[in-house]
C-alpha cells in the first residue's frame, strides 16, 4: 500500500541552517547533531568533521531554533580508558534531557569496531563519562528521556554484519544504573524492499505521547549506486516500549532537495534532534548528505497520524 500523498514535514525554506561557513575552525562538514531546548533556549552539539578527517563535537545556541551561535571552543569528553583501540573518532551525539540532567550517547569509533558511549553533563561545559554501555559493533543508541518501570531504557542497534556500514534492526535495552544494560529485546526490523529494507537507527529521544512513545527513527535502503537514508515514524508503547504500536509504511522525510541529494555521502536524511514546541509544533533537527545542518516541521498530530497511517 502506497502511503498518501499530504505532507507530514515542511522544510524550513532557507536551509541548510548550519554549514562550515558558520563554523570558527576551519571544517569539511557539519551533521547529524544533537538538539534539545532547555529554559526556552536550544542547545545543539555539533558533529563536526575536521578538514584532517579528525572529529569533533562542539555546542551552538539559539533563541529561535534556528540561527545558532557556535562556540569557539569544541566540547572536552573526557577521555577513554583506551583512546586509540576505541575512541578514534566520536559521531552522531544524541542528547536526552533525563532526572535533571542531560545524557549524551555517542558512537564511539576504534580499531575495535563502533560502540555507544555515555556522558553526562548538567551545563553542556562539563561533561562526565559515564562509559560504554555496548559492545562492538553497536550504534544509534538514544535514551528515553524517563524510566519507564522503575529502569532506564535505551534503543540501540546492534550491528549483523560488516560492508556498507553493517545492516541491523532496531534493539531496546534496560539498566537499573545507566551503566549495567540487559534484558534485550528486538524492537523493530527491517522490511524487505521497502525504504527502511537495509537497516535501521533511532534518531532523537522519544517524544512522550498519549498515544505512546514517537520515535523518529531512520531507515536504509540499498539500491545499486548506494544507500538511501530516510527518516519515519512509530509509536511505541508507554509501559512496554519494545512493543510497536504503530509503524509509518512510508518515509515521511526524505533526500529531495540538491543539500540532501548532494554532499560527502548522497541522498542521507538523518534526524537526530527533535523539539515539541507548546503549539504542538515538531522541530526536527536533522544532518543532509553527511555535510550540513538542516531544520524541518511537522505537527506532533500529524506525526501520531503518520505513525498509525491515518
Ligand atoms: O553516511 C550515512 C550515515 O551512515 C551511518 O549510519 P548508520 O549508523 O545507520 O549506519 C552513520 O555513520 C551516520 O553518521 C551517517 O550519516
Amino acid at each position: 500500500m502506497i502511503f498518501d500523498r499530504k505532507q507530514i514535514v515542511r522544510r524550513y525554506g532557507k536551509n541548510p541552517i548550519i554549514t562550515t561557513a558558520d563554523l570558527p575552525c576551519r571544517s569539511n562538514s557539519v551533521f547529524n547533531s544533537g538538539c534539545i531546548k532547555r529554559d526556552g533556549r536550544y542547545v545543539m552539539m555539533l558533529r563536526i568533521e575536521d578538514v584532517d578527517g579528525a572529529q569533533h563535537f562542539r555546542m551552538a545556541y539559539s533563541c529561535d531554533g534556528i540561527a545558532f551561535d557556535v562556540c569557539g571552543h569544541p566540547v572536552i569528553i573526557p577521555d577513554s580508558e583506551d583512546m586509540e583501540r576505541f575512541e578514534l573518532l566520536r559521531y552522531d551525539p544524541r542528547i536526552t534531557p533525563l532526572d535533571g540532567a542531560f545524557y549524551v550517547t555517542y558512537a564511539a569509533h576504534g580499531a575495535k569496531g563502533v560502540r555507544i558511549c555515555l556522558v553526562q553533563t548538567d551545563d553542556f561545559e562539563k561533561f562526565r563519562r559515564i562509559g560504554y554501555i555496548s559492545e562492538p559493533d553497536n550504534r544509534n543508541g538514544v535514551l528515553f528521556p524517563e524510566k519507564i518501570q522503575g529502569r532506564y531504557v535505551r534503543l540501540d542497534r546492534p550491528t549483523m554484519a560488516h560492508g556498507q556500514g553493517g545492516k541491523g534492526d532496531m534493539w531496546l535495552s534496560y539498566s537499573p544504573d545507566l551503566i549495567h544494560w540487559g534484558d534485550h529485546k528486538l524492537v523493530a526490523e527491517t522490511r524487505p524492499e521497502r525504504w527502511d529494507g537495509h537497516k535501521l537507527g533511532a534518531g532523537p529521544a522519544p517524544i512522550k505521547t498519549p498515544e505512546g512513545w514517537l520515535l523518529l527513527y531512520h531507515g536504509v535502503y540499498e539500491r545499486c549506486n548506494g544507500l538511501i537514508y530516510r527518516c519515519g515514524v512509530m509509536l511505541l508503547d508507554l509501559e512496554k516500549p519494545e512493543k510497536v504500536l504503530a509503524r509509518s509504511h512510508g518515509y515521511i522525510l526524505g533526500p529531495q532537495e540538491p543539500y540532501e541529494r548532494i554532499g560527502d555521502v548522497p541522498n542521507v536524511v538523518f534526524v537526530t534532534g527533535n523539539v515539541l514546541e507548546d503549539d504542538g509544533t515538531v522541530k526536527l533537527y536533522y544532518g543532509a548528505a553527511d555535510t550540513v545542518m538542516c531544520l524541518a516541521f511537522a505537527r506532533l498530530t500529524d506525526l501520531i497520524d503518520a505513525a498509525w497511517n491515518r
